[in-house]
């Protein structure tokens, strides 16, 4: 009966891999979070897994050993391309051949230097069949740090901002707090959850005094950055105090195997950031409150752009309510010319 051949039935499979992938997000780096589900030769599932912790088994691997011997003749779906070099473990690659597997479908190529094709090319020459880019923009999309850092040596850098309506942070007095609810404070210690680094300027830690640890959500923190010199007592210690330029402190986190860093402020940070073209997605959490005029504290610092012409214009990708505030994420914040909806 519901023999495993069909397209949509591939298509559900390899949803379920995203999912399985993203229940070990936060525990992998810097490895990719990576899912695999194992099917017999009659289309059942008999085995399931997600990438263990850095030194542990990869998702292939946990789902080949609970399959046993009946991954013979079935089919492997994996959304990322199954490494075939010897890292902290040994090639997935060996291991779906040992185990018989006779088809592996694959979101999308792994984009380490080390992998970059050779997977598909091991499997193939041991005569199982390769299908590539099920569910590929997803698996992009969820491996969108790990593949950034991949192809850059740089972390995705992720700015966080949140403000009111008109993009204040401070009414006139320079108070501040709080101006969005308690489900975007979850979302932040999430944000830094899956963060490798967090990022904040010297100012916002004169200002705020902040932690930035994981206290909501639980998860690694992330390794705390200040661009700067941090006062001795302030409770961001122990950090890393980072008197460089933004560019070289990428190339660093980027060394240490950081995949994703979040950059918390001030407004001045975000704006150094931007103008180095350095900031990859900014998620923006806005309380449905005003503050009017043109006092208080903008969200990003500096000279207004001058023109029309020269605003920055990006691309909304999400838009989510957080109890009473919303969540917006933009990419590709570029200067452009137009509105994107004018251009031909
Ligand atoms: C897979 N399946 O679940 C993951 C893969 O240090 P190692 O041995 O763990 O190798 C890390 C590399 O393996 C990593 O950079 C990436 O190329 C790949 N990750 N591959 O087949 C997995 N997590
Ligand atoms: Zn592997």
């Amino acid at each position: 009966m519901d023999t495993f051949t069909n397209a949509t039935t591939t298509e559900e499979m390899m949803r379920f891999a995203l999912h399985l992938a993203s229940t070990v997000r936060l525990t992998t780096s810097p490895n990719p979070w990576v899912g695999a589900i194992v099917l017999d030769h009659h289309g059942h599932v008999v085995g399931t897994g997600a990438t263990e912790p850095p030194g542990g088994r990869h998702a292939e691997v946990v789902a080949l050993t609970e399959a046993g011997d009946r991954a013979r003749g079935g089919t492997a779906i994996v959304t990322l391309e199954p490494c075939s070099h010897h890292g902290r473990t040994p090639p997935c690659t060996d291991a779906l051949i040992a185990a018989g597997v006779k088809r592996v479908v694959v979101g999308i190529e792994d984009p380490d230097q080390r992998v970059a094709g050779s997977g598909f090319e091991a499997l193939r020459s041991a005569g199982i069949t390769v299908e590539v880019g099920c569910r590929a923009d997803e698996v992009r999309d969820q491996l969108r740090p790990y593949i950034h850092h991949r192809q850059t040596g740089r972390p995705l850098v992720v700015l966080k901002t949140a403000s009111t309506l008109d993009g204040k942070t401070s009414a006139a007095d320079g108070s501040s707090r709080w101006i969005t609810g308690d489900d975007a404070r979850t979302r932040v210690h999430q944000l830094r959850a899956e963060s490798d680094a967090v990022l904040v300027g010297a100012g916002t830690v004169r200002a705020d005094d902040p932690e930035l640890t994981v206290r909501h959500v639980s998860g690694r923190n992330p390794l705390r950055v200040v661009l700067g010199h941090a006062p001795r007592d302030a409770r961001v210690h122990p950090c890393l105090e980072w008197e460089g330029t933004p560019a070289a402190l990428l190339d660093e986190l980027g060394t240490q195997g950081c995949l994703q860093l979040l950059v918390e402020g001030g407004a001045t940070v975000a704006r150094s950031l931007l103008d180095a073209n350095l900031v990859d997605r900014w998620e923006l959490h806005l309380a449905p409150a005003l503050m009017g005029g043109s006092e208080g504290s903008p969200v990003i610092a500096g000279p207004t752009a001058p023109s029309i012409a020269e605003t920055r214009r990006g691309r909304i990708r999400e838009v989510e309510m957080m109890g009473a505030d919303v969540r917006l994420v933009i990419d590709h914040l570029h200067h452009t010319t137009a509105h994107p909806e004018l251009e031909d």
